[in-house]
C-alpha cells in the first residue's frame, strides 16, 4: 500500500508540505484544485504548479481527491456532453502529469453531511458527529448556511459557497431523478470516460455516499455492497474502481467493511481508513483511528488489506481537533498524523507477524 496525506493546497489547508513531510514514512499527496468549479477543465499551467509545489517538498502526487462531478452529469440535462468532455480533458492532462487515481463521488448536491462539526468527546477534543434527529430538523437549504457558519472560515469539500447558494435550483434538479436514473446517468458518464481513463492510465475511484444512505429525499447509489456490486460491473473496466471508505460505509452496521475488502479488492485503488462510534442506527460521531475508541476493528480492517495484497493507496481521514489545533474541520494535522502511525504500525506487525 502507499500512504499519502490530503492536501487542500497552500490557500487552503492549515497543514503545510513541509509538515507532512515529517510524518513517519512520509507520505504522497492526496491534491486538488478546489478552486476550479465542476465543469471546467482543469488548467494545465495550474496541474503544473500544484505538481511542482508538491514535488519541490520532496513528495509525489499521484492521487487527486476530488476532480468534482458537475451536476448535469448527475441529473442528466443537456448541458452534460460538454462537461463531461471537460472532464476528459482534466483526465489527459493529469494522467500526462503522473496521476494515478482520481477520487470522486456522485451525491447528489451535497458531499458528506454531518450535524456538528465540532461535536465535543469526553477527552475534551471535537469532532464531526451525525444525529439523525438534528439532520431531520434541518430545512436542507439551511444546512449549507449551519454547515459554513460551523465551519469557522474554512470551505468545506462539496459544501462550496457558490454551489450552496444555488441549492434551491438544484434541488429542483433532482425531483425526477430517481435512483435508477442516477445510476444511468453514472453508466453514461463512465462510458465516455473509461477509454481514456485506460489510455492515460488514471484509475476512477469512487467515493460511497456519506453517510451510506438517502439524506433529504435525494437519490444515493453508492451505500452498500448491492449498490457498489451494480457500480462495478455496469463498467467492467478496472479503470472503474473505488475509493473505499472505511467511516463511511462502516456507519451503517450492515456494512461488513472487511468482508467488502475482500469482495471488491482488485478493483479498490484508493482507501480512506478511520474509526466511528456508532451509537445507534443512524447515530454516530468520528473518533481517534484506534479500534478501541470506536465502531470498526482497523486490525481486522488492515489485515483484510494484508490478505488481499493490497497494492493501492490509503490515506487517514478525518481527525479529531485535538491539542487546541486549529484548522478545517476533520482536517487537522495532528489527529491524522496519529492515525498515520497506527495504520503503520498495525500493518508493520501484520507483516511479521505472518512471517514468523
Ligand atoms: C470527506 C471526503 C469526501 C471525498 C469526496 C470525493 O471528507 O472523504 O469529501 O473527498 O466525496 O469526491
Amino acid at each position: 500500500m502507499k500512504i499519502i496525506f490530503r492536501w487542500f493546497g497552500s490557500n487552503d489547508d492549515s497543514v503545510t508540505l513541509e509538515q507532512i513531510r515529517q510524518i513517519p514514512g512520509k507520505p504522497g499527496i492526496a491534491g486538488t484544485l478546489g478552486d476550479i468549479p465542476a465543469g471546467e477543465a482543469w488548467p494545465a499551467n495550474r496541474i503544473d504548479a500544484l505538481k511542482k509545489q508538491v514535488e519541490d517538498a520532496g513528495l509525489k502526487l499521484e492521487v487527486i481527491e476530488s476532480v468534482n462531478i458537475h451536476d448535469s452529469i448527475k441529473t442528466g440535462a443537456p448541458e452534460r456532453d460538454k462537461c463531461i468532455e471537460n472532464y476528459i480533458t482534466t483526465i489527459e492532462r493529469l494522467g500526462s502529469r503522473g496521476v494515478k487515481v482520481i477520487c470522486y463521488n456522485f451525491m447528489p448536491v451535497f458531499d458528506w453531511t454531518r450535524s456538528d462539526l465540532y461535536k465535543k468527546l469526553e477527552d475534551g477534543s471535537t469532532a464531526l458527529s451525525y444525529e439523525q434527529k438534528e439532520i431531520d430538523k434541518i430545512n436542507p437549504e439551511n444546512i449549507a448556511q449551519t454547515i459554513s457558519k460551523g465551519s469557522k472560515g474554512y470551505s468545506l469539500p462539496g459544501w462550496e459557497p457558490e454551489r450552496m447558494s444555488r441549492i434551491k435550483e438544484l434541488f429542483a434538479a433532482y425531483t425526477e431523478v430517481t435512483e435508477e436514473k442516477l445510476r444511468d446517468n453514472l453508466k453514461y458518464f463512465l462510458d465516455a470516460i473509461i477509454p481514456s481513463c485506460e489510455k492515460y492510465d488514471v484509475k476512477m475511484a469512487i467515493h460511497p455516499d456519506d453517510p451510506p444512505w438517502g439524506i433529504f429525499g435525494l437519490p444515493r447509489i453508492v451505500r452498500n455492497e448491492s449498490d457498489i456490486t451494480k457500480l462495478l460491473s455496469m463498467c467492467s473496466s478496472p479503470y472503474n474502481g473505488l475509493t473505499l471508505c472505511t467511516g463511511c460505509l462502516g456507519a451503517s452496521t450492515a456494512n461488513d467493511i472487511p468482508a467488502m475488502i475482500r469482495k471488491f479488492a482488485d478493483r479498490i485503488h484508493f482507501t480512506h481508513v478511520r474509526n466511528i462510534k456508532i451509537h445507534s442506527e443512524g447515530d454516530f460521531n468520528e473518533t481517534s483511528h484506534l479500534s478501541a475508541d470506536g465502531s470498526l476493528d482497523l486490525y481486522e480492517i488492515m489485515k483484510a488489506y494484508y490478505d488481499v495484497g493490497y497494492t493501492g493507496y490509503l490515506r487517514p481521514d478525518h481527525g479529531r481537533m485535538i491539542w487546541n489545533e486549529q484548522a478545517r474541520p476533520g482536517y487537522g494535522l495532528y489527529d491524522r498524523a496519529l492515525g498515520i502511525a497506527y495504520i503503520n504500525g498495525l500493518w508493520e506487525a501484520i507483516n511479521k507477524g505472518n512471517r514468523a
